[in-house]
């Protein structure tokens, strides 16, 4: 054998070992019908964690990747809100726990949600079930397409209660509900917000790293707006009318608005004209929206706080998202792909979530600076959409040699590549088999 054929075999090899040991954690962090996003730090369900795990699993499950989502469901609200946590069981080991939310629902559930990716992960189940069969079995037809119904309650929840106003864009009102909690993007819309009178323990920091997780003033203020929310009761208007934190996050209106172009999908698969139509009407609103996110001088998006109604000058890695959510112009795209690249650049594992020459980077402290392999998936997907394949295809390089490197860890340094927060990570393992190790 000679030299390259026999390395070609070790890396082979390699794959199928990371591969099986994917599969292992989805199993390991399988809780029966849902999966945590890694045992002790996190022990509930996470909505787009699951949506994501739902994604792993469809690449050797579909049976067990639909239950992903329907268990998510079974804690969606009677307003269409999917919540952000799902307390299927009791925990000590997180804070704040379903006392703290007191949302009063069966099963107990948090208050807020988090970016919507289950249509596009039905759509991606789907697309795998019929590439595994002749025709999609009639039962994964049926299961989907009760699925379909609720995901669309959902997104006509982030309309009415996110969006009363029809702008286009929706706001979240708690950093959480963007997914990447202590990004800079939010520091100046959070100092707005008192800190919680309350004295309360973090477990977190008990569990990983302090300089890995936010801190405390941040974590006193996110405290102080679950309180509120709760103090009125939880009701959308209410909250909307009274929050001291309203932001449009770039991040999350692009993934929502990906999710809705594969919603529209659904609704054409289930012969479900009207919805699709109202739906494409929708997206175009959307579109329009987005121009209010654009920053000329910056040649990128940006968060809009809609308090103040001034764009957030803090690029992050959700600025390049809306590649990942729809179709963006050769001329906005091309910026884009400019600006990421430079940042690629910058580190020695792509894509940093802050740009590593900016006064806030932190290499290692959670969404201020660390890899994230879902961001990478999306940003290199959307990528390729555009037609920049080598750097989308140089990102999952990246990915993939991060969890080469260092396992399925929660995020990576992108300095250093060292593996970071929680180990044995459920998503991370749902990126490595369904795209980086593909
Ligand atoms: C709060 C579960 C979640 C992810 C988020 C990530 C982190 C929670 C926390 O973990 O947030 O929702 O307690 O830190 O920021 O994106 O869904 O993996």
């Amino acid at each position: 054998m000679n030299h390259k054929t026999h390395e070609l075999r070790v890396v082979k090899e390699n794959l199928s070992t990371l591969i099986e040991e994917a599969r292992e954690i989805l199993r390991r962090n399988d809780r029966g019908g849902y999966t945590v996003p890694t045992e002790t730090l996190y022990p509930f369900q996470w909505n787009w964690d699951s949506a994501f795990c739902a994604m792993g699993f469809a690449c050797f499950d579909i049976e067990r990747a639909l239950t992903e989502l329907e268990t998510l469901y079974s804690g969606q609200w009677a307003s269409g809100l999917v919540p952000h946590i799902i307390f299927h069981q009791n925990s000590d080991t997180y804070f704040p726990g379903p006392q703290v939310w007191a949302t009063h629902q069966t099963p107990p559930t948090s208050g807020i949600s988090q970016p919507p990716v289950t249509a596009s992960a039905l759509a991606y189940i789907l697309q795998k079930a019929a590439s595994s069969s002749p025709g999609v079995p009639l039962d994964v037809l049926t299961r989907a397409k009760a699925l379909y119904h609720k995901i669309l309650a959902y997104h006509d929840w982030w309309a009415s209660e996110r969006d009363p106003d029809g702008t286009g864009i929706v706001a979240i009102l708690h950093p959480w509900e963007s997914g990447s909690d202590n990004s800079p993007v939010w520091d100046e819309a959070l100092k707005a917000v008192p800190p919680t009178k309350t004295p309360f323990q973090r477990r977190d920091v008990t569990l990983v790293d302090s300089d890995m997780r936010p801190r405390q003033w941040e974590y006193d203020r996110y405290i102080y707006l679950v309180e509120l929310y709760r103090s009125l009761g939880w009701k959308g208007e209410t909250l909307w009318s009274q929050t001291p934190f309203k932001v449009a996050d770039v991040g999350l209106n692009a993934i929502l608005m990906r999710d809705e172009r594969d919603l529209i999908e659904l609704a054409k698969t289930f012969d479900d004209h009207a919805n699709a139509e109202r739906l494409t009407e929708r997206a175009l609103n959307r579109r329009k929206g987005f121009d209010r996110l654009w920053s000329t001088q910056r040649g990128l998006y940006l968060s809009r706080d809609l308090l103040s109604d001034r764009l957030i000058d803090v690029p992050s890695h959700a600025s390049f998202l809306p590649l990942w959510g729809g179709s963006e112009t050769s001329e906005r795209a091309g910026s884009l792909a400019r600006e990421l690249s430079r940042w690629i650049s910058l580190s020695r594992f792509g894509v940093p979530t802050i740009s590593p020459d900016h006064a806030d980077f932190d290499q290692r402290r959670y969404w201020r600076g660390p890899v994230w392999g879902i961001i990478n998936w999306m940003l290199s997907e959307g990528l390729r959409q555009h037609g920049f394949d080598a750097l989308a295809d140089g990102i999952r390089h990246d990915t993939a040699r991060l969890i080469q490197q260092s396992g399925y860890c929660e995020y990576f340094d992108p300095i250093t590549g060292e593996g970071l927060g929680g180990g044995v990570f459920s998503w991370t393992a749902a990126v490595g088999l369904a795209w980086a190790l593909d």
